[in-house]
């Protein structure tokens, strides 16, 4: 929604005319935020959260807060690079998609659409960048990845168990009256949740906090686990058995799950002492959580994303699914345990769906490996979207050198990432306040229109328009051709996209609480409880920390705003675990990838066994964690166990 109006300064002399217009942020983040900009001619002034908006209340969070900064900052892509020798030259839009067109072709007929990859992460959430999939399945179909870094595990888990993965309306949460955040850091992460905290904490819900990290949500909980990293599964199975064994549990469980009478003797197969030591938490610790949890129905588990990127992640998230269902705590208001929002549940994204799967597929968090090996036939060209993996995905090292060595690499970006010096050609395209889009949210139930808020610089296009010019430079126009309204009112069917207009909708189709009658999506329509012990986590080695990057308020993954502080990268240890380095010294984490420079900030909150650093760090500047992480598969779901990777702190060399 666009009003205008007029500033009056002084004695009555108009400054400028303003207008306003309401957009959604696309960001891979759960609270699909109503935004209220203000633009001065073409220049985008303000942004704040919209307060009419149920779930963003008025408020944005500090990295879009401070949007505007990155928005129109010096580095901003506005013509495309093509590669000569070492250097990205700029060139016209025009030369550089007949560059394009010309090097897929030649490739796709050399060796196959399947010596092409199509890479596409969650820089933006928008639903129209499943044109991008569209062109390459028409014009291939192509290799593509498999798997998620993200969220792989937890979505598998949940799959299995319930069939689905969905949630509870979010303001349904206020119904409950104890809620576990369970691997989940709000403040940072999904800032719009710490309203409805508070809210509860006034209601005089319970609360509880399960992290290895005690981060801000510890001073909303009344109680405080820090378990082992992935220590979750013996937690969870331990306050599982309190609850079986104090008659905590739904009488009938048995009549809406399956594998109930295994499901017992998993949780009966060690003690009590054996699982709190696996947890590494005090038994009087795993009472009190059975005791807040199974006292206080309606209970809810808000699952953070984080603790599934273990190997071991997909176990936990089904262990906490069980603990829920049998606790007769799934399928009512008030409860829940939730992991996802199904965000695009309210779409029509047949169009975007693969008709044709793709000839070969690289589980994502092998993505490196996974070029370097593929033959027959070899990748040849990777073309990429919203993505970063240079620096997102595990083992920098090895992506980086397996993009560098492919004959032709396009990445479509609106700035020049580790991954994007690495091109042969870079387009630019479009951010959150340009960008022309649908989003739904993996946090709630509203979806949200990306309104330009302002047009693009330069060449810069989206994502839609690259690949409709693409599509009419190689015979393939009509399959991408039609107007972004026209493809968001496709997106979403019946509802009028003027329902959109200005203001979020509730997803009109999905639950308000999910798996209602305790009815689940699974095809005997009963839960499907987990029955076995995962596999041992590796050892870690004497004298290590288990590496963990984790989000930091001011960066959205690799994309920080303001900007990426150049200084060296902040590392947070126990100061038993400093190894005799003393507070704000400079450090090296070291392992079998190489060493990374830190700042070491001593917390006595932190556990012993870890090392914390912001995720997103640059590799060009040395801030990279993923430098040193390893890609390891997650037990379901091809997800990554990023968070599990020894390193050794030695002192830096010129401390
Ligand atoms: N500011 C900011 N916000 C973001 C992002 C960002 O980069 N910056 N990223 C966005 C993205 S991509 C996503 S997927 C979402 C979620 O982004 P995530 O960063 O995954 O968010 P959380 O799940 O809230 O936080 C991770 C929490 O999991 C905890 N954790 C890690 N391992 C374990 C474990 O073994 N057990 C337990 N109990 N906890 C563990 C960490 O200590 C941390 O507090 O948020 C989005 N929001
Ligand atoms: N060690 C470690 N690694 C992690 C994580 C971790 O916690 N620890 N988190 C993981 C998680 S949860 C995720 S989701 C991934 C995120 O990994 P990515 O999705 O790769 O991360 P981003 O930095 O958000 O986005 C990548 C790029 O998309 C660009 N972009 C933004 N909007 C658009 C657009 O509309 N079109 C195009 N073409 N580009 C756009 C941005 O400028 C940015 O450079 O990283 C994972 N990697
Ligand atoms: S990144 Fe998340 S919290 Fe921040 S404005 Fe976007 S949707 Fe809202
Ligand atoms: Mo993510």
């Amino acid at each position: 929604m666009a009003g205008d109006w007029v500033v009056w300064q002084g004695r009555g002399m108009v400054e400028t005319t303003r207008r306003v217009v309401h957009t959604t942020c696309n960001r891979d983040c759960p609270d699909a935020c109503g935004i209220v900009a203000e633009v001065a001619g073409e220049r985008i002034v303000r942004l704040r959260g919209d307060p009419a908006h149920p779930v963003t209340r008025g408020f944005l969070c500090y990295r879009t807060q401070l949007f505007l900064e990155r928005q129109y900052a010096p580095g901003r892509l506005t013509e495309p690079l093509i590669r000569r020798g070492d250097r990205l030259e700029p060139a016209t839009l025009d030369e550089a998609l007949d560059l394009c067109a010309r090097e897929l072709v030649r490739i796709r007929a050399e060796s196959g659409p399947a010596a092409i990859l199509h890479y596409r992460s969650g820089g933006s959430l928008g639903l129209l960048k499943g044109a991008v999939d569209l062109f390459f399945e028409h014009f291939g179909p192509v290799t593509t990845k498999r798997g998620d870094i993200c969220s792989g595990a937890g979505d598998a888990a949940q799959l299995a168990d319930f069939g689905e993965s969905d949630s509870n309306d979010l303001e349904d949460l206020l119904a409950a009256r104890a809620v576990i955040l369970w691997g989940k850091n709000p403040h940072t992460s999904s800032p719009h949740l710490v309203p409805l905290l508070l809210e509860l904490r006034r209601r005089g819900a319970r609360l509880a906090l399960v992290d290895p990290v005690r981060h801000r949500a510890a001073d909303l909980c009344e109680l405080v686990v820090q378990p082992r990293p992935g220590g979750d599964f013996a937690l969870a199975l331990a306050v599982s058995r309190i609850l079986l064994e104090r008659g905590w549990i739904a009488p009938d469980a048995a009549s809406f799950c399956e594998n109930f009478n295994a499901w017992v003797a998993l949780v009966r197969s060690r003690s009590l002492a054996e699982m709190a030591l696996a947890a590494d938490v005090p038994l009087a610790t795993i009472e009190a959580l059975a005791e807040l949890y199974g006292t206080s129905p309606p209970a809810n588990i808000q699952v953070g994303w984080g603790m599934q990127r273990r190997r071991n992640g997909a176990a936990i998230v089904r262990a906490l699914d069980a603990l829920g269902t049998v606790s007769g705590n799934v399928g009512v208001s008030g409860g829940g345990v939730s992991y996802y929002y199904k965000r695009r549940g309210a779409f029509d994204t047949s169009a975007f769906c693969a008709a044709r799967p793709a000839p070969r597929t690289i589980p994502e968090p092998l993505l490196g490996r996974g070029i370097l090996a593929a033959n027959d036939p070899p990748i040849r060209a990777v073309w990429i979207t919203a993505g970063n993996p240079v620096v997102m995905l595990p083992e920098s090292e090895t992506t980086a050198r397996a993009l560098a060595s492919r004959e032709f690499v396009v990445v479509v970006d609106s700035f020049l990432t580790d991954t994007a010096k690495l091109a042969n050609v870079v387009l630019p395209t479009t951010t959150l306040l340009e960008d022309d889009d649908l989003v739904g949210a993996y946090g709630h139930h509203y979806l949200g229109a990306v309104v330009p808020v302002a047009p693009p610089p330069g060449a810069a296009r989206t994502d839609l328009e690259i690949v409709q010019e693409l599509a009419a430079r190689v015979g393939l126009g009509p399959t991408l051709s039609g107007a972004a309204a026209a493809w968001k009112q496709r997106l979403l069917g019946e509802i009028p996209l003027t329902a959109l207009t200005g203001r979020a909708l509730r997803n009109p189709v999905a639950p308000r609480v999910v798996f209602a009658d305790r009815r689940f999506a699974t095809p005997s329509g009963r839960a499907r409880l987990i029955t076995e012990w995962p596999a041992p986590a590796a050892d870690r080695p004497a004298g290590s920390l288990l590496l963990q990057a984790l989000s930091t308020p001011a960066s959205q993954s690799s994309q920080w705003s303001p900007r990426e502080p150049d200084e060296t990268l902040e590392a947070v240890v126990h100061p038993d675990a400093a190894g005799g380095i003393p507070d704000g010294a400079r450090a090296r984490l070291r392992n079998r990838f190489g060493s990374l420079e830190v700042r070491l900030r001593h917390e006595v909150s932190a556990r012993r066994d870890t090392v914390t650093v912001p995720k997103g760090g640059s590799l060009g500047l040395g801030r990279c964690a993923n430098a040193l992480t390893g890609g390891v598969l997650t037990d379901l779901g091809e997800g990554a166990a990023l968070y599990e990777e020894p390193v050794f702190l030695e002192p830096s060399v010129d401390t």
